[in-house]
């Protein structure tokens, strides 16, 4: 497919799989999986006939890994940034000592007072790598980058998970612990 195609296919994905389910008759289960068959059925109901073919190449190709197949091939869930309720299951893990959270100059009076908030999703997101942090904050322009000592937020017992895409998901990051630059 074209890379337009898979970018439309993706974002529909996204707003189906972590917002609004509902919108193509879709119920995820706790874990956020939902059957690929009724899936499929609803996004062709709803103007976006898919094979499971392309499912799959979307899937595969995502820059983020968004999304993921279980064991069986037959339900998809995306792996994180979810607004409805349901529960990952993520498993806790030490994180790398540093991370980092791309932002922009804006947010930074609010963050160096309260923190980073998870604000609509379900955890702070952070990045292992700059580069990452960097596009995140891109989206919102001129992108800023907070390091976040992860080691000693580990130390004072905050829990970070892992995402299955790599990226590192905590409650929240009080001021403290981001690093001036
Ligand atoms: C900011 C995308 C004021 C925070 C991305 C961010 C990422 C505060 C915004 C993933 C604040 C929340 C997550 C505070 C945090 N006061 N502003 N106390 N604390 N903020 O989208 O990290 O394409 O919920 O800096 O690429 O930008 O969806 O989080 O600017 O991986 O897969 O509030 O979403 O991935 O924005 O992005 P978001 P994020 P996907």
């Amino acid at each position: 497919m074209e890379r337009a195609q898979i970018t439309r296919i993706s974002k529909f994905l996204s707003l189906h799989l972590r917002h609004q389910p509902q919108a193509l008759g879709l119920v995820l289960d706790e874990g956020g999986w939902v059957s690929v068959e009724q899936l499929l059925a609803g996004a062709a109901r709803h103007g976006l006939p898919l094979t499971r073919a392309q499912l799959d190449e979307v899937v595969a190709d995502n820059d983020k890994q968004r999304f993921a197949f279980d064991d069986s091939g037959l339900r998809i869930r995306a792996q994180q940034g979810h607004s409805v309720e349901i529960d990952l299951q993520l498993v806790a893990a030490p994180p790398p000592a540093v991370l980092y959270h791309g932002t922009v100059a804006a947010a930074l009076p609010a963050i160096r007072t309260e923190g980073l908030q998870k604000m609509k999703r379900h955890h702070v997101h952070l990045s292992p790598e700059e580069a990452t942090a960097r596009r995140v904050g891109q989206r919102r322009g001129e992108p800023v980058i907070l390091t976040i000592d992860a080691a000693a937020m580990q130390r004072a017992g905050f829990v970070f998970y892992e995402s299955g895409n790599g990226v590192w998901l905590v409650d929240q990051v009080p001021p403290q612990y981001l690093q001036p630059r």
